[in-house]
């Protein structure tokens, strides 16, 4: 049992789990036969990566960032029963507007899957006369109605929370321009019926910690625990050969999710290994998607690294909770409402 408690969550003994090494000091630990993912996984797709990842049925489903050997990323679902191999369907997720047509953007990245209630809601990056946030809904992972897109141009990083909030669906995104933008805060938004999209207060920017000094944005879905809502996310720096995608963690206030508890100083994971540090892009690790277990405080982390491969790692709630407070680095500008 863990001391912190995992709220509104699923028991999940299928979870896939590592036990940490002995001796690893940090409080992410990967999986050993990483990345699960490799390069062509199928025919015409050359990468997958940033992709995200739910139980469903008997085992898990997952939307997938998969680049087609034209260059251009489409998501396309995928089926596992261990969370770790993987099939794929053949086609590009057919979503379609509310009239039954055919929808699908002219390119999609970055998707974040997440169950609230009884549908399931996918978020995705997309050309909306620049880059911006796409939203669409399924039941049955065969429907997937587009919904109105959110925001106005320029935006990404488009993560929901698994639940309403005094009524409200919550979501956070990361305003940006439409190339390689060089900064970013995190800002939530609410809105009644998942179209209209108001209330937008800002959580956090980037901090003085070096491994996020440019520009930060959300990563997985948030997790409710007892100590608030625990949020795994990405942070970046700038260097003489580009940028650095770093791993890190938040706890933000379970009623009022725009204020920070805290925030780690440190970083939760960085790249290191050959998959993170040489690929596509070099030194990107992207954290799109858990799984946790209730019972056991289990997290399971996928994450995207390099573009070009999907990595799990592994940690658990207690760990998490306990090196983000021990870390603290939260300020007033994390704590405070975020309206001006
Ligand atoms: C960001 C996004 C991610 C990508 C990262 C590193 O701007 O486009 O999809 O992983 O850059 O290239």
């Amino acid at each position: 049992m863990s001391k912190v408690k995992i709220i509104n969550g699923t028991t999940l003994p299928n979870i896939p789990w590592q036990d940490r090494p002995a001796g690893h000091n940090l409080p992410v630990w990967r999986y050993t036969e990483n990345p699960i993912i490799d390069r062509n996984p199928i025919p015409g797709i050359a990468r997958i990566f940033n992709s995200s990842v739910v139980p469903y049925e008997d085992g898990f489903i997952g939307v997938f960032r998969a680049e087609a050997t034209d260059g251009v990323p489409f998501l396309y679902l995928g089926r596992s029963k261990d969370g770790i191999r993987w099939e794929y369907e053949n086609n590009v997720i057919p979503m379609v507007n509310e009239k039954g047509e055919s929808a699908i953007p002219f390119y999609q990245y970055d998707p974040r899957l997440i169950k609230i209630e009884d549908d399931y809601y996918i978020v995705w990056c997309q050309d909306f006369y620049g880059a911006s946030l796409g939203v669409a809904k399924t039941h049955d992972f065969k429907h997937f109605e587009r919904l109105e897109n959110p925001f106005i141009p320029f935006n990404r990083n488009g993560v929901l929370f698994p639940r309403k909030i005094n009524g409200m669906y919550k979501l956070l995104s990361r305003p940006s321009d439409s190339g390689h933008t060089p900064f970013g805060d995190i800002f939530i938004s609410e809105s009644p019926d998942m179209i209209y999209w108001g209330k937008h207060r800002h959580v956090m920017g980037p901090s003085g910690n070096w491994w996020e000094g440019m520009k930060i944005g959300g990563g997985a879905n948030p997790i409710e625990t007892s100590e608030g809502w625990l949020l795994i996310y990405h942070g970046v720096c700038n260097t003489c050969n580009g940028y650095v995608y770093t791993i890190g963690g938040a706890i933000l206030d379970i009623d009022e999710p725009s204020k920070v508890l805290y925030r780690s100083k440190r970083y939760l994971l960085t790249p290191e290994q050959w998959y993170e540090e040489r690929g596509f892009v070099p030194n990107v690790t992207f954290p799109c998607s858990t799984l946790q277990d209730d019972a056991t405080g289990r997290i399971a982390l996928y994450y995207g690294c390099a573009d070009s491969y999907v990595g799990l790692a592994f940690t658990t709630v207690d760990t998490l909770v306990d090196y983000i407070k021990e870390n603290d680095g939260a300020g007033w500008n994390d704590h405070d409402l975020g309206r001006r």
